[in-house]
């Protein structure tokens, strides 16, 4: 009940977001039971008047990784390719997967979480990424800015680097190779590594179609929670309508996004609303 009191504050904006690190973690069925006094939603579009509550819990991107690996602990698949992994390790043989290494690196084989929505997408945002703060100087007394500053001094930056609603594992060649590229389609079929369906070009990357409504519904989540931070573009939120219908939620992603609001305390709505229309 105070799971609900606490979203009814929020809702209703009589108190502002802040970290609630030492509250109980919701169970299941208080979050369905929040969802659902929750307006409905009627598509994936979200109105603008519709409150939203990001993460406010998890503020180390170090953390968010540590919760993750045992979120997934049943599902160790890796979300561009497919390939199966244990640890951080991938265990399906070179083209087993589809996956065909292009470099002998360790980061061929190795296993990482990859922002969903690029970190610097978000971060260009903050004015400390893009012109430093008076606290980012080094031990030389030479100033940085970028990502180790935002990090350093500004916490929303933080709640939104540690999201784990936008952190999944990926082959590390290919989250280097997907880089900051918006995901997009592109005509033909370049595929970078062996049959693993990932194409990348021009700033651009296009996923396979069986994660693309995943890949959706992040950034529609993600620019709902922290709305003002450029994520997306009245373009992009048309593809990732129709990818979202195209690839619509599947058991293991209604799964992992209850298994990330037990921990991190927020409801991912845009994912947990298509689960329960989709009875899931
Ligand atoms: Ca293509
Ligand atoms: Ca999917």
């Amino acid at each position: 009940m105070r799971w609900l009191m606490v979203l009814g504050l929020i809702v209703t904006g009589a108190v502002s977001c802040r970290p609630v690190e030492k509250r109980a973690s919701p169970s299941i069925s208080e979050i369905q039971s929040a969802v659902s006094v929750s307006p409905p939603l009627h598509s994936i579009a979200l109105p603008s008047n519709v409150a939203t509550i990001s993460n406010t819990k998890i503020a180390s991107f170090g953390k968010a990784k540590k919760h993750l690996w045992e979120i997934h602990k049943d599902h160790q698949t890796t979300l561009y390719c497919g390939c199966a992994y244990e640890g951080n390790e991938l265990v399906s043989p070179p083209g087993a997967c589809g996956y065909v290494p292009i470099t002998t690196g360790i980061r061929s084989r190795r296993v990482e979480w990859e922002h969903v929505v690029p970190a610097q997408a978000f971060g260009q945002s903050f004015r400390e990424w893009r012109e430093g703060h008076p606290e980012c100087v080094d031990g030389r007394g030479k100033p940085f800015r970028g990502r180790p500053c935002a990090r350093k001094v500004a916490v929303a930056f933080r709640y939104m680097e540690a999201d784990m609603y936008n952190l999944q594992p990926a082959i590390g060649d290919v989250n280097d190779r997907r880089g900051t590229a918006t995901p997009a389609m592109i005509p033909g079929e370049n595929r970078l590594f062996g049959t693993c369906d990932f194409e990348v070009s021009a700033g651009k990357f296009e996923p396979r179609p069986e994660v693309r409504g995943d890949i959706a519904r992040t950034y529609l989540y993600m620019d709902m929670a922290y709305p003002g931070r450029g994520i997306l573009s009245e373009k992009n939120k048309k593809l990732f309508e129709a990818w979202s219908d195209q690839d619509p939620v599947d058991a293991w992603e209604c799964e992992r996004a209850r298994r990330i609001a037990r921990i991190q305390g927020n409801i991912n709505q845009v994912v947990e609303r298509a689960c329960r229309q989709a009875h899931r």
